[in-house]
């Protein structure tokens, strides 16, 4: 997978990326015909992409097959490991005709060990991009729904005892000049007999950990490395992002990560980051571009990044799913703090469906992928449970609860919430770490000019209230989602026209000014950095359909309310300083 640091020195690694032969399978015949053993009358496509960014393909939503043909030098008998970045929605993935594994749910990643001779083989991978009554997201959702293989694959030769995982748990000591330490490491012996190694863990230039370990025929395991104090460390934060580099090694095989250390809590209305209070000053961004779909390319990731940090933000959300790794190691060094969240888009959700096993265990488990995946970035302060799903009903609190109680003994340092269109009623707040509420009153309420702009003054009282009445006076309340779409050009000398510019830019200088003077609140996300394709059941106030709230458009020129976004977020930086 592609980092933006080298995760191997030792391990030798295979870039997967690149030419495939492709085959859309529109009456699902290709299991019945043995398409896994090889794909004949396909095209080349470039992996990672989503076919619906080929010609003719922009609606296509089903089945499509992938083939990539590859060469095995080295030893007579090589262990495998495969890894695939994210498949849309449901992939199968066969190695030479022989089903290796099947994963539900885009945007984490997952990996299958194989063995292979010396010689040519084939990697054929079903991509199912169709909805049913158990989908995760449901069909009806405010983006679009691309299909395809959207991010890398990759494959490593496994040697002796490998490394499949690594997770730096710590917890930092009170003056935060030194911290409690311990590796998590999930340990694969890819030998047919029992097997030992020696196994070292090092953080920066310490050692935290040298010993030995033995593990039995193709054993899998996971072991924990004593802990330790590191003194004197460095703080992670959001101006110095101190990262360390964490280095695994066994006589055969290496994993290597970084790892940041800071502390993210909450004290009366206040978000500390190592102590300090935040105002967290932010956009919500999609992964998304309409030319290359989810399969976001790197360069223009840090061109985004260069315009987020320009406009003054110290936070992204990403919305609505986990990000590309390559991103999230990007904010890393940045110091930019993140948001991440499991594609649960409550709009699409029928409330009936919080209870149902198949969705329950669904969201859960793309929980502990993204916990798995993502636990060792520092910038990832915010765990995501769901958004705007129906949060008054007492099933959404339960639901709530099974996802709350797995990311707070799991999540490791994170504050965990969800995002909610219910503020009135909401039933599920009290799970929340910070109260984070999306409301777009001046878009969708719009009911002339200064009577609009009231009713968020009266939101502000009641939320005060209903947080008073339920006790939950004490949580910090962002504001993590709120705006209005605007057609980019489309200008207007009247500040009431809708979808003009100057409407959006003047909401949002309004909105940002009430929110950032309330005493409760400690943050804003704007909906949204950039406009995206969203998908044809969304065509309520979507014109060209396209979700226009972007204050950039979909290829990054901004609007105006990019300059008043700038001007207001470096004023109230300021201020915090
Ligand atoms: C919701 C949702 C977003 C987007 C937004 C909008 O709050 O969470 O994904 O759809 O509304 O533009 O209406």
């Amino acid at each position: 997978m592609k980092r933006t640091f080298e995760e191997h020195k030792i391990r030798r690694v295979h870039d997967l990326n690149g030419a495939w032969k492709f085959k859309l399978d529109p009456d699902n015949v290709g299991k019945d015909e043995g398409w896994f053993y090889g794909l004949s009358d396909a095209e080349d496509v470039i992996v990672p992409s989503c076919w619906n960014n080929e010609l003719g393909l922009l609606n296509y939503e089903g089945v499509a097959w992938y083939e990539k043909k590859f060469e095995i030098t080295g030893d007579d008998y090589t262990g495998l490991l495969f890894e695939l970045g994210c498949v849309m929605t449901y992939a199968e993935v066969w190695l030479d005709g022989k089903l290796q594994c099947e994963h539900y749910g885009a945007f984490t990643a997952f990996s299958f060990t194989a063995y292979a001779e010396k010689g040519a083989h084939s990697l054929v991978v079903r991509a199912d991009s169709s909805f049913d009554k158990h989908s995760f997201p449901q069909r009806y959702t405010d983006w679009f729904n691309y299909g395809g293989i959207a991010r890398d694959v990759s494959m490593y030769e496994l040697k002796g005892i490998s490394i499949l995982d690594n997770h730096i748990a710590y917890t930092l000591c009170d003056d935060l000049k030194s911290v409690k330490v311990h590796a998590e490491l999930e340990l694969f012996n890819t030998l047919d007999k029992e097997s030992s190694s020696p196994l070292s863990v090092r953080i920066g230039d310490t050692e935290i950990f040298c010993g030995n370990v033995s593990l039995g025929a193709s054993e899998r395991k996971i072991i924990s490395t004593p802990e330790v104090e590191l003194d004197g460390i460095e703080l992670w934060d959001t101006d110095s992002p101190k990262l360390y580099t964490v280095v695994a090694e066994t006589d055969s095989d290496d994993l290597i990560d970084r790892v940041g250390f800071r502390k993210i809590e909450v004290k009366d209305n206040n978000i500390l980051l190592n102590g300090r209070s935040i105002e967290l000053l932010g956009v919500n961004r999609h992964e998304e571009h309409h030319e290359w779909g989810f399969a976001f390319p790197p360069k223009l990731m840090k061109r985004d990044l260069d315009l987020i940090l320009d406009m003054n933000c110290n936070t992204i959300r990403g919305s609505h799913y986990p990000n590309s790794k390559i991103f999230v190691d990007m904010l890393d060094e940045k110091g930019i703090l993140f948001w991440s969240e499991i594609p649960m888009w409550g709009c699409g959700f029928a409330w009936e469906l919080f209870t149902d096993p198949i969705i329950v265990e669904r969201g859960l488990n793309m929980h502990k992928e993204m916990v798995k995946q993502y636990y060792n970035h520092p910038s990832i302060i915010i765990w995501g449970m769901h958004n705007e799903i129906d949060s008054a009903k007492e099933t959404a609190a339960t639901l709530t609860k099974t996802f709350y109680d797995y990311l707070r003994e799991f999540g490791g340092n994170r504050l965990i919430t969800h995002a909610s269109n219910h503020p009135l009623d909401d039933v599920c707040m009290g799970y929340d770490d910070i109260i984070c509420i999306n409301i777009y009153h001046g878009w969708y309420d719009y009911n002339g000019y200064p009577k609009t702009m009231k009713a968020w003054e009266i939101l502000v009282e009641q939320l005060r209230e209903r947080l008073a009445s339920r006790g939950w006076s004490d949580k910090p309340v962002i504001m993590s989602e709120f705006g209005a779409a605007a057609l980019a050009g489309f200008h207007s000398h009247f500040d009431t026209v809708r979808w003009s510019e100057e409407y959006q830019r003047d909401l949002l200088e309004y909105t940002l000014e009430l929110f950032h003077n309330t005493d409760y609140m400690r943050g804003t996300y704007i909906w949204q950095f950039a406009n995206i394709r969203t998908s044809p059941e969304m065509n309520m106030n979507r014109v060209r359909y396209f979700n226009n709230k972007g204050i950039v458009d979909e290829n990054r020129n901004p609007k105006a309310a990019y300059f008043k976004v700038k001007e207001l977020y470096g004023k109230y930086a300021l201020e915090n300083k």
